[in-house]
């Protein structure tokens, strides 16, 4: 039987993967909004004492801009009533302009809110804010997550706010532009301990160089991406639209992998390694591991990107 998208995602079954993060997510969506605020305050706040968060670059707040401004002139009460709307993910202007904002567009919309609270021009949450018996078990559990889980949690929150965009009927996305690919002299080159293939290889070092233009030619036109607890991202149009909105300045830093023959003349590839998204650099090195299965003319039919449950799963490769 030839692959299908869904039996692809089936590679490699032994691979845990981080899910922890889900489930802590799905616990924190069960608090209340004033106990989420609170809570992904907290957990900012001693998460910085370890990891670093690199200041958004300007490129992504001037769309956040004119809503942050807006926010910055309400009273406090009502700049309270904007975070709860966005956790809430009520219907409002702000959650509808919100929902269509890119992921580090959001980031960098909570980043600047953070440091206003910090400051005391927004609404802050109070010192003496007590947490439910609920919340504070949430955030008891974030603390036990490695810095690269606990960075995931932190951005599928962020993610999951606003007015729901299924909702919204036909909108144009907006994020940061493109920056062009590094030049040719910049580039690097991964080695990766057991893989030759050319086209894993390549993969790595052009989304190293952000030249997703060249990368996506490595995929079958009906090829799939499935990014960490996502659905697969199905075809090269929406996976090049994938990386130009979402996968610029990040580090690839492969380590190990194995590569055996799989039906119908396809070939499964499993490579572990760390990834570092520019908001922490190297502070945080995440434990990932990729499945990618390449049909018999070695393009990607399917490659899927895990976050690993341990750094022990690094050395995992069997089958
Ligand atoms: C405050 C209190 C009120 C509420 C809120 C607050 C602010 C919170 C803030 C949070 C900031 C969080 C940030 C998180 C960033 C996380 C980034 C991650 C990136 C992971 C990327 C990966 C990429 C993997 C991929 C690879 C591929 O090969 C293909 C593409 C792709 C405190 C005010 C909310 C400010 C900045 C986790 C894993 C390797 C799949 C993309
Ligand atoms: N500072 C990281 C970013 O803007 O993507
Ligand atoms: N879920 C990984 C990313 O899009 O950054």
């Amino acid at each position: 039987m030839p692959f299908t998208i869904e039996s692809a995602r089936g590679i490699f079954p032994n691979t845990l993967t981080a899910d922890m993060v889900p489930a802590t997510i799905a616990r924190f969506n069960q608090l209340s909004a004033e106990d989420q605020l609170a809570l992904i305050w907290f957990a900012y706040l001693e998460m910085g004492k370890s990891i670093t968060v690199a200041a958004p670059g300007a490129a992504n707040m001037q769309f956040a801009e004119s809503t942050l401004n807006e926010i910055r002139q309400m009273t406090t009460l009502e700049q309270t009533q904007v975070m709860c709307d966005l956790t809430n993910r009520a219907d409002t202007p702000i959650c509808r302009t919100y929902a269509i904002w890119s992921v580090n567009i959001k980031l960098g919309f909570w980043y600047r809110l953070g440091e206003w609270m910090d400051q005391g021009i927004v609404a802050p949450i109070p010192k003496e804010y007590k947490l439910s018996a609920n919340a504070s078990a949430v955030l008891q559990t974030i603390r036990s997550l490695d810095p690269g889980q606990q960075i995931t949690v932190l951005r599928n929150t962020v993610v999951d706010m606003g007015y729901d965009t299924s909702k919204l009927g036909s909108y144009t996305p907006v994020s940061e532009p493109v920056e062009p690919p590094k030049e040719m002299s910049q580039r690097t080159r991964v080695k990766i301990e057991g893989i030759d293939n050319p086209v894993v290889l390549t993969y790595m070092d052009n989304m190293n160089a952000n030249d997703f233009d060249a990368n996506i030619k490595l995929f079958l036109p009906d090829g799939a991406l499935q990014p960490p607890f996502q659905k697969p991202i199905v075809g090269t149009d929406a996976i090049l639209r994938f990386f130009k909105e979402e996968c610029q300045n990040l580090q690839l830093l492969p380590e190990r992998g194995v590569s055996e023959p799989a039906e119908n003349g396809y070939t499964q590839v499993k490579v572990t390694g760390k990834v570092q998204t520019p908001w922490f650099g190297a502070s945080v090195g995440m434990n990932m591991a990729w499945r990618f299965l390449l049909d018999s003319q070695n393009k990607i039919f399917f490659v899927a990107i895990d976050l690993l449950a341990s750094p022990q799963e690094l050395l995992n490769l069997v089958r």
